[in-house]
């Protein structure tokens, strides 16, 4: 594949840009990518401690399963999914909440090098249709009901409108499609597998774009940035992590997260929900050792802390990222907790940073961590692309041994996304310390973190605008003591349209069919938008209008 961004290297396969053979030789030769696969991950350590236990699933009745267990669901799952024509390379979106059947699939797809798409729990007709078609994908896999809402459903309307998917396969009782269990298990041959330099998922990107982009993580990438996590935050056999956020993401998954803590022999925990009353008593039962959570979160775990009658005494570590941790807040973890606080930024296309267990204390509070390689390369710069002076805020770029190099199937969104030497412009503000430590101050992309959610303004602009008496729409972020930062959309009616009630937009988002944290937080009629100098609607005048506005 030829992009505009020059000369990129690419392998058949990978449908994406890829890291020139020099540097995928130099990350080989520094022993960060060691040929390992995540399938081959599992086969090792089940071999090595099979009766040790991989992982708990406390809901609706506690289940474990230990490493020989898991690796043989996945084992067999594999077969019966090969059996049924699920093959290497395939894509399957992947939409499961917190159980142990997400582990079973994903392992099961990695050993087939089919690739699962991460889809989260909360997304809907419109995101999943997306997924599907975009991927091509041959098979999606749900649970039968999650948080109120039946998934067979959602899957019975993709199905009928998404020709090319073959197979629905449900986690429960199946309804109209596959029962997951029903997949026949019988041993198949050795599968051939994916090789470590080749796609293992996709992951979904935060979205700045009217339609999300897909991350593509290879096997020895990933497992890398895991390893290294793992060191970093202390990981060991004796972890026991709880999966409080959807496992599906990149935060949860890698960081050091579930497969963190199989990497290195320890448990999982699988967490139903993430209020305090569903978290603590499984903290007290199941012995956690690790958790992380996104900013929000932390606050009410935080304020719960100290009423609760839970012995939290097992936690070492919590760590908190995905959306700005107030310095405030983050001084208040430790204390309420009775555990070490470790602040993450990261991102699902790559680059992690951590603060460190031996940072002084005004660094783990004051600061977003620093990179986990040596080999991650950072660059702030301006808005012209130079380097600021040091110490200055700028532009966050990013190249490194973990950090892909371009999206999936997305030549058009090259040369916006990355530089041409293969920096991934993360569209945050930030500035580094004299020790290296990064202190996130704000964001140049047009994206909305409500407390660790991702909502790209153009995608919830288009589906306002699909509103027959809206002339124009335009989606901002206001800022909010709890999320960090709350949806707001300016709406201007056409001239001829009845008023419309904030609800009734709100309402027109939800059934479109998306997932509900992109359902705008705020609504207000305006008659214009301020503009910039060349005309354009200007996101800066009209955040600053939220600002002064009482009633917001
Ligand atoms: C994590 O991944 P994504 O892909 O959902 O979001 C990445 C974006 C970053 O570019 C940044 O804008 C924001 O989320 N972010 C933070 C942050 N951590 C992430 N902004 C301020 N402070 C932080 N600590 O969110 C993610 C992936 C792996 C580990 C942790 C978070």
């Amino acid at each position: 594949m030829s992009t505009e961004a020059g000369a990129l290297a690419t392998t058949p396969g990978l449908d994406s840009p890829t890291w020139p053979a020099e540097f995928a030789a130099r990350y080989r030769a520094a022993g960060h990518w060691r040929g390992e696969t995540l399938g081959r991950m599992l086969r090792e350590r089940a071999a090595a401690h099979p009766d040790r236990t991989a992982l708990v699933d406390p809901a609706p009745e506690r289940r474990t399963w230990t490493y020989r267990e898991l690796d043989e669901r996945a084992d067999r799952l594999a077969a019966g999914f090969a059996a049924r024509g699920i093959a290497k390379g395939d894509r399957v979106v992947v939409q499961l909440p917190n159980t142990g059947e997400f582990l079973e699939v994903v392992f099961a797809l990695f050993r087939i090098g089919a690739l699962p798409v991460y889809a989260l729990p909360a997304h809907r007709a419109t995101e999943i249709g997306y997924f599907c078609s975009f991927t091509g994908a041959v098979a999606y896999i749900v649970p039968d009901r999650h948080a109120g809402f039946d998934h067979r459903t959602l899957a019975s309307h993709i199905k009928a409108r998404t020709p090319g998917l073959r197979h629905v396969f449900v986690a429960g009782d199946p309804g109209a499609h596959t029962a997951l269990s029903d997949v026949p298990r019988d041993p198949a041959g050795p599968l051939d597998g994916p090789e470590p330099h080749e796609l293992a998922f996709l992951q979904l990107s935060g979205g700045t774009t009217g339609v999300p982009k897909l991350i593509p993580r290879t096997h020895d990438d990933y497992l890398y940035s895991v390893r290294g996590s793992n060191e970093i935050c202390g990981v060991d056999a004796a972890t026991r992590y709880l999966v409080v956020l959807p496992a599906a993401h990149n935060f949860p998954m890698s960081s050091p997260g579930w497969l963190g803590a199989l990497y290195a022999g320890g448990t999982v925990v699988l967490c139903p929900g993430t209020d305090p009353a569903t978290a603590f008593p499984l903290i007290e039962r199941e012995r956690i050792t690790l958790t992380g959570l996104v900013p929000p979160l932390a606050l009410v775990w935080t304020q719960a802390a100290p009423e609760t009658a839970c012995d939290l005494s097992s936690l070492e570590a919590v760590l908190v990222g995905g959306a700005k941790y107030s310095e405030a807040a983050a001084r208040r973890l430790e204390p309420a907790l009775g555990c070490r606080l470790q602040q993450v930024f990261g991102m699902a296309e790559g680059l992690v940073n951590y603060t460190r267990f031996d940072d002084d204390p005004e660094t783990v509070v004051t600061t977003q961590g620093r990179p986990i390689s040596p080999d991650d390369e950072i660059r702030i710069v301006d808005d012209a692309g130079r380097e600021v002076a040091e110490g200055a805020f700028g532009q966050l770029l990013t190249r490194g041994p973990y950090t892909i190099r371009g999206y999936w199937r997305a030549p058009e969104h090259q040369a916006a996304a990355f530089t041409e030497d293969g920096f991934y412009r993360t569209g945050d503000i930030v500035r580094r310390t004299p020790t290296g430590h990064l202190v996130v101050e704000g964001r140049a992309k047009d994206q909305i973190n409500r407390g660790g959610e991702k909502v790209a303004p153009e995608e919830v602009e288009n589906i306002i605008l699909g509103h027959p008496s809206v002339h124009d729409v335009s989606v901002v972020a206001v800022d909010d003591d709890y999320l960090g930062e709350r949806t707001l959309a300016y709406v201007i009616l056409r001239a001829d349209a009845a008023p419309l009630k904030p609800a009734a937009v709100k309402r027109f988002v939800r059934e479109q069919g998306v997932a509900a944290y992109k359902v705008p937080d705020l609504v207000q009629f305006v008659d214009a938008f301020p503009q910039t100098g060349i005309g354009k609607v200007s996101k800066k005048g009209l955040r600053s209008a939220a600002a002064a506005t009482e009633q917001l």
